[in-house]
């Protein structure tokens, strides 16, 4: 089977994105915000897993750091056994399309080898050697945009020109610098990164404005699960943002997202369906 512009080659598996996508959250860190440390131990892992993959999920997003902000940034090499482990075994027991949340070349290059089959890199490759692990990997690369670092990114976030211009514009850049590294444009997956380095504001702007991020045509990700955007708005704790996320879902997908990163996998997979099913069966 030939790849085309609806489906994405992730190393051993295709994935088919001419409808919209659910990957699943996996985190394998001690301090994750919303799920702390709860799944780090390897055998949690593969049954939240296996899970998600029932629920609908198409892809298992894992990562050892976190990105939240205030977080402290670890070591590659702490990251790289966080990671690896989890990663040889959702290949190998459920032969799952696991995506590695990573900026560090090594944990790239060895998740690689291990079987993984996408880098979702918050810091779109922009650590030094990210680029040319990144093309030795061969696997497609989801580049998010961020102002700032996670210890700093939510102290006062300001642009001077209007939000979305500002994301679609590093991510062009960014695409570029890939083209230029030798990344293939159809390996590429792009994400304005709600919440990093952004206000309330610019996160909901963003959102409303997000087919400006279609002239890039690249399959858009996003991630606003559980995200501070919701407990704002809405003045609900981390436990409570879940209707509020859904809603989010159902109008990112009508915006055009093709991929929704989530940790509530089966309730989101309905939002999308069904918002889905009217987008292309309600004409
Ligand atoms: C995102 C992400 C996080 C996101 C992509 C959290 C790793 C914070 N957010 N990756 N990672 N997009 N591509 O709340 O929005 O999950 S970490």
């Amino acid at each position: 089977m030939t790849a085309n512009s609806s489906s994405l080659m992730c190393g051993r598996h295709r994935l088919d994105l001419s409808y919209p996508r659910v990957m699943g959250i996996l985190n394998v860190t001690p301090d994750s915000f919303s799920d702390g440390g709860r799944h780090v131990a390897l055998d949690d892992a593969l049954r939240h897993a296996e899970r998600m993959l029932s629920e609908g999920a198409a892809i298992i997003d894992v990562g050892g750091e976190s990105t939240r902000p205030g977080a402290a940034s670890i070591s590659s090499q702490e990251e790289l056994e966080r990671v690896a482990s989890v990663v040889e075994v959702l290949v190998r027991e459920l032969d799952a399309l696991v995506s590695v949340d990573t900026s560090s070349p090594e944990v790239m290059r060895e998740s690689a080898a291990l079987g993984a089959g996408m880098i979702n890199d918050v810091r779109a490759l922009e650590r030094e050697g990210a680029l040319a692990a990144a093309v030795g990997s061969g696997l497609p690369v989801c580049l998010m945009h961020r102002q700032g670092e996670p210890r700093d990114m939510q102290q006062a976030p300001r642009y001077d020109v209007p939000i979305e211009e500002a994301v679609a514009e590093f991510l062009a850049e960014r695409v570029a610098a890939c083209e230029a590294a030798g990344l293939r444009r159809d390996r590429l997956l792009l994400d304005p990164g709600f919440g990093f380095g952004k206000t309330v504001e610019h996160n909901l702007r963003l959102l409303n404005r997000l087919e400006c991020l279609a002239d890039l045509e690249l399959p858009l990700l996003v991630g606003m699960s559980r995200k501070s955007m919701i407990g704002k708005v809405l003045d609900r704790p981390v436990e409570e943002r879940l209707p509020g996320g859904l809603a989010l879902t159902a109008l990112s997908v009508e915006r055009g997202a093709r991929i929704l990163r989530v940790h509530d996998v089966a309730p989101s997979v309905d939002a999308v369906n069904m918002t889905w099913a009217v987008l292309e069966e309600g004409c």
